[in-house]
């Protein structure tokens, strides 16, 4: 009855039946505004702009399995209009502030960019935070948090290479050294200057395989130019070149 699509709706009191005193059902609207909130998040193929799948809490992905490594991840929203999405990937930040929501970002609806350096396997911590207002401002709607997992089945099968990656490199102040290996074994993980000699040593003992090992490089300390992460195994050498940006 206090519809206003409802044919002879009075938006005043009608003295003769007593109906449309107020618009009660549109004032609740109105009081109970819905708050932003995430409904779940999707792994997007990169390459096409398809969804690959859906990533539910506790999810074990194997990437040997996907259509592609170059990837990215989705937030996606519920009814309530969103300013921006804060994500945090494993620590890492990022902020959205159009749809679609993308942990990477993209230049449009299905035109994603690629998670870069790709994701390794290891776990991830991924959580999204819905804002009312652009850049994580305005009042914090509904978040949704998950944890899931990558793995490499064909890496371990074939023994592959260890996987060593530092991000952001150039190294400003503060970067990750992440690697993961294919074989279990003692490991060491270290950063040389140019002249061989030894800056930091970051890991030093026993590794599992197929654990994704990170650690902080701390650049402020380290004069700009360019450096070494070595990665040594049982049975490998590895570097990756660092650039420390002053
Ligand atoms: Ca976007």
């Amino acid at each position: 009855m206090d519809d206003p699509l409802t044919p002879g709706f009075d938006r005043g009191f009608d003295f003769r039946t007593g109906f449309g005193l107020i618009q009660a059902d549109i004032a609740v609207e109105k009081s109970v505004k819905p708050k932003p909130m995430i409904a779940s998040f999707t792994l997007v193929n990169a390459d096409d702009g398809t969804d690959i799948l859906t990533i539910t809490d506790s999810l074990q992905i194997d990437l040997s399995t996907l259509p592609t490594q170059n990837l990215n991840i989705r937030a996606n929203t519920g009814t309530a209009p969103v300013g921006s999405i804060v994500f945090s990937l494993n620590g890492i930040r990022a902020v959205e502030n159009f749809p679609p929501y993308a942990f990477a970002g993209d230049n449009g609806p299905g035109q994603y960019k690629a998670i870069n350096p790709p994701l390794l396997p290891g776990m991830y911590f991924l959580t999204a935070t819905p804002y009312t207002a652009e850049r994580g401002e305005g009042e914090k709607g509904k978040e949704l948090s998950v944890t899931f997992s990558l793995t490499n089945s064909a890496a371990l099968a074939g023994g592959g290479e260890p996987q060593l990656q530092t991000f952001p490199n150039p190294v400003i102040d503060k970067s990750t050294v992440a690697f993961t290996l294919t074989k279990p074994g003692y490991t060491k993980v270290e950063v040389y200057d140019l002249r061989g000699n030894l800056v930091s040593r970051l890991h030093n003992q026993a590794t599992e395989a197929m654990k994704q090992y990170r650690y902080e490089l701390n650049g402020a300390k380290l004069q700009g130019g360019i450096y070494l992460v070595k990665l040594t195994t049982g049975t490998e050498v590895m570097y990756q070149r660092i650039y420390v940006s002053r």
